[in-house]
């Protein structure tokens, strides 16, 4: 223990008195740690979130009801998706943005970090009541499972058992943390930049996850106050929601949206921020159009606010209404595109190498964009009254999230994993990872396209005759997909007990890589101190 002068008296420093073994962890107010906590937890999470994804295919590999059930089913659904946000993709982000933003911007830890310790457990704690809500319906008198979907209508969710209960208070929870989370990166950002590091200078993911956290904070308390009043119908006699008793659960929709659109770019962000690392880095170029790109951000974010009502064009708007929300929605394309442009115009020239963080960020923006087609298709409202609640909505969405936020944070893991453990992963195993994940991925979302064109509906255990052919496809790149994923953890292990020693510039070092321009800028790392001019 350090002793300190204060007042010209030297007194014990218990501020910096570490705590070890489980305390450690328990009691960390180490951005570092806390970091780390936040990604095992994702990959936990993850794991859970994906072995329901495979039992959903396991189940509609053939027509007919093979082992789960109805309710079952349509709850594995739901969890896997609440799961995948809420659990895997959020954390994961929250534990990069833990351990990067202070490096990133010269400070010494996050600005709260007690705040930043109880953002964790509270995370934990709502993750622990997602899980009660699945075991409860198997105990005796648990009710019905939560079978409405991740998006909660009414009137079904009205009818659901006290899983729903304990789901809703995990909403309010998981809430808190995140919103408590959001707080303590824009202090830190705002607040502990080291001298000279204007706002215009901090590392691009900074910019990302600024956004992302006042995103956040608007949109977290619309689910909050959205599942309140269901709870308020489902306990306390008012009637929200319920039509019966003069409530319109059309509310409950514009509620969830007004949150559940702008997250899609709470998981978007973060991902398309370590992108814009990874690709200046192996073009060994600066990043094209800084300030254009925050520019582009900060308008996804603000443009995403204003365009929830997308998801529910078939509820009877007005005309006025459907094509104000199927204008600001396409918009947001012109910012979205300015961004892919800026990191294809960062490849330009540039002298490209293609290690495993590399070929994610690639096929980010390949993928990325294509979901922006199908996205664009969603937006116009004919078509949307089409496709809507069929499995083209359910490729397209996927072709989002998974390519935009999973495979950002995977690209985030390889680029910065031998900054976090000191050491290189193994490149092989690595590529070997990014091919078949590649392959399983696409083998099991691109079929689903023709399914939804076709006419098969969402969330439904059983289909028509006709498209069995694609839904095996698509089961068989499940499982592809899925098992492929149990190398991410051996790769992490292997990395963390040895592998070869990282240096401090971790990518020129690591690869022994020709500079094939003349004189090549030297490119950003991490730790280097914060560039002050
Ligand atoms: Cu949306």
């Amino acid at each position: 223990m350090s002793t300190v002068t204060i007042h010209g008296h030297e007194v014990h420093d218990h501020s910096h008195a570490t705590p070890t073994g489980w305390r450690r962890w328990l009691l960390s107010t180490n951005h570092k740690d806390i970091g780390t906590l936040y990604m095992i937890f994702a990959l936990l999470m993850l794991f859970t979130g994906g072995l329901m994804a495979m039992l959903v295919r396991a189940e509609l590999f053939m027509p007919g009801i093979q082992f789960l059930q109805p309710d079952l089913y349509n709850n594995m659904v739901t969890n896997h998706a609440l799961i995948m946000v809420f659990g895997a993709v959020m954390p994961a982000a929250a534990g990069m943005a833990n351990w990067m933003i202070p490096l990133m911007i010269g400070a010494p830890d996050m600005a709260l970090p007690r705040l930043n310790n109880l953002s964790f457990w509270m995370l934990a704690a709502g993750g622990l009541l997602l899980i009660c809500s699945i075991v409860v319906p198997f105990l005796p008198g648990g009710g019905t499972p939560v079978n409405t979907g991740w998006t909660l209508y009414p009137p079904l969710s009205l009818q659901v058992g006290m899983s729903m209960d304990l789901l809703i208070f995990t909403i309010h929870i998981l809430g808190i943390s995140s919103i408590l989370a959001s707080i303590n990166i824009i202090v830190t950002l705002f607040n502990t930049r080291a001298p000279g590091m204007t706002l215009m200078k901090m590392p691009i993911f900074c910019w990302a996850w600024m956004v992302t956290a006042f995103l956040l904070i608007l949109i977290m308390p619309a689910l909050a106050s959205g599942v309140t009043m269901l709870l308020f119908d489902r306990h306390f006699g008012t009637s929200f929601f319920n039509a019966a008793g003069g409530g319109d659960p059309v509310l409950f929709q514009h509620l969830f949206w007004f949150f559940g659109h702008p997250e899609v770019y709470v998981l978007l962000l973060p991902s398309m921020g370590i992108v814009a690392h990874i690709v200046p880095t192996f073009s060994r170029k600066p990043l094209f159009g800084y300030t254009s790109t925050v520019g582009a951000m900060i308008s996804i974010g603000a443009i995403g606010m204003l365009v929830w009502a997308h998801h529910q064009y078939t509820i009877g708007m007005s005309l006025a209404a459907v094509t104000y929300f199927m204008i600001g929605t396409i918009l947001i394309s012109i910012p979205v595109g300015l961004m892919i442009l800026n990191f294809i115009a960062t490849m330009w020239r540039g002298a490209m190498s293609f290690e495993t963080p590399m070929l994610f960020a690639i096929a980010i923006i390949l993928l990325f964009t294509f979901a922006g087609m199908t996205g664009v298709m969603l937006a116009v409202i004919p078509g949307d009254i089409q496709y809507h609640d069929s499995y083209f909505v359910v490729a397209h969405f996927h072709y989002a999230l998974i390519p935009g936020a999973l495979f950002g944070l995977y690209a985030g893991v390889f680029f910065w994993l031998p900054k976090w453990t000191g050491h290189m992963y193994d490149e092989k195993l690595g590529k070997i990872f990014f091919w078949l994940t590649m392959i399983g991925f696409n083998l099991t979302f691109f079929p689903q396209h023709f399914l939804g064109l076709a006419g098969m509906p969402r969330r439904i255990v059983d289909y028509n005759l006709v498209f069995t052919e694609f839904n095996a496809i698509s089961s068989i790149g499940a499982f592809i997909f899925g098992l492929s994923q149990i190398l991410l953890p051996i790769i992490i292990i292997k990395t963390i007990r040895g592998g070869r020693k990282a240096g401090d510039k971790v990518w020129e070092a690591a690869e022994g890589l020709e500079w094939t321009l003349p004189s090549p800028p030297p490119f950003h790392t991490f730790s280097d101190p914060p560039v002050i001019k």
